[in-house]
């Protein structure tokens, strides 16, 4: 099993301010805890990011091209704008977790809403970086 990791903006920023919201894990930090997980599962992941829009939607694309077996996705502030990451995940038969650190139902309005969910299999925010390898259990329980 092979699974897609993926990052979106200012995630690169993780550990260094806000902890009080989004905790004091690096994402490399994140990275070496997913890395653990999938090798208890025998499983591989590559775990990406980009602060660039185009970016995801490609790699997207190439998970379904290169036959990835799940994407978890935390888009950072792209799960509430982007219709273009949206359709990519329609436009792809791998299924999609959307991660969030932080519980965005309890923050600004502005982030109430993804424009993702929809056409993900599920979403999991509030539980912070554990969201990630929760997500990742989803799919390495699959086989
Ligand atoms: O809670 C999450 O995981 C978010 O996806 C994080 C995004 C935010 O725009 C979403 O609404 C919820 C922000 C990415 C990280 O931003 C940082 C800001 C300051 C310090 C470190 C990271």
């Amino acid at each position: 099993m092979k699974l897609f990791i993926l990052n979106g903006p200012n995630l690169n920023r993780l550990g260094k301010r806000e902890p009080e919201i989004y905790g004091s894990q690096t994402l490399a930090d994140v990275e070496a805890n997913c890395s653990a997980l999938a090798e208890q599962f025998g499983a591989a992941i590559d775990f990406r990011q980009s602060n660039h829009e185009g970016d995801i939607v490609d790699w997207i694309h190439e998970a379904a091209d290169s036959n990835i077996d799940g994407i978890v996705i935390n888009p950072g502030a792209y799960t509430h704008t982007s219709i273009a990451i949206r359709d990519a995940i329609a436009s792809v038969d791998v299924p999609v977790i959307e991660v969030h650190i932080s519980n965005i139902h309890a923050r600004e309005a502005f982030r109430h809403e993804s424009k993702l969910a929809a056409e993900c299999v599920g979403q999991i925010c509030g539980l912070g970086t554990f969201g990630y390898e929760l997500a990742m259990r989803k799919f390495l329980q699959q086989k």
